[in-house]
């Protein structure tokens, strides 16, 4: 029995978080995949909000895919994911917090939104969140580096890249493809991509289009 245990579902890209972390890092760990239509009994008393993902680690638990894989960082330092400095690390979380409110909701609101008013309003958002990626992101922290802080891969890009992996199906239900003009996005996005972590646990973008259908397309009732 390996010493992490993660709850993951394979659709969920806040459990693709945690799972490209332990990937990167060549961490030992076992796999649950869980039935979130169908959690098995005793699944809160892992992951006390009934959400993927979670760990235990020995008996202890943790929850929330951003504080997961700030304890797997510091647990299992090597190779460290989160800058050295002070203010590397702040502007590290200032990312992951601006992924978890601002750019994940965008996201999430433009594929499973049935109103066309609504779509174009969320469309407008998630461009918007992608030109603050694009400018004050990636134009100002990763020079000549393919990763967000350049030449050292972190937690951030593997905080943003499970929403990127999943853009087909925003391409294919919204007609919302990334912008050709956030070619910074686009080459980050390649770089990543490229990366043995992310393709061990990658997945096709049909795979993930035949996935979304059922947020994407809600049966009218
Ligand atoms: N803030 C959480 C979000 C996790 C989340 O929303 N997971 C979804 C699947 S993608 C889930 O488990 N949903 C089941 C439910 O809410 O019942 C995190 O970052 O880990």
């Amino acid at each position: 029995m390996a010493e992490i245990k993660i709850y993951s579902a394979v659709v969920c890209p806040f459990a693709h978080r945690s799972r490209l972390v332990l990937q990167e890092k060549g961490i030992d760990f076992d796999l649950v995949e869980i039935d979130l239509q169908n959690k098995p009994e005793g699944f809160t008393d892992v992951s006390p909000y009934g959400k993927v993902p979670a760990i235990t680690h020995g008996d202890k638990r943790v929850w929330e895919s951003a504080v997961i894989n700030e304890y797997l960082d510091e647990v299992f330092p090597h190779p460290p994911l989160l800058p050295i400095t002070a203010i590397g690390k702040a502007q590290a979380r200032v990312w992951i917090d601006f992924a978890n409110t601002r750019f994940v909701p965008a996201f999430s609101n433009l594929l499973r939104s049935p109103e066309p008013q609504k779509q174009e309003e969320s469309k407008q958002e998630l461009y918007k969140h992608l030109a603050f990626i694009e400018n004050e992101g990636l134009g100002k922290l990763s020079g000549e580096g393919p990763y967000w802080f350049g030449e050292s891969i972190s937690l951030v890009d593997f905080t943003f890249f499970p929403w990127f992996e999943r853009w087909a199906a925003l391409k294919n239900y919204r007609g919302f493809g990334i912008p050709s003009e956030f070619t910074r996005i686009r080459q980050w996005k390649h770089a990543l991509k490229e990366r043995p972590s992310v393709k061990a646990i990658a997945h096709s973008k049909e795979f993930y289009i035949e996935r979304y259908a059922k947020f994407a397309t809600p049966v009218a009732v």
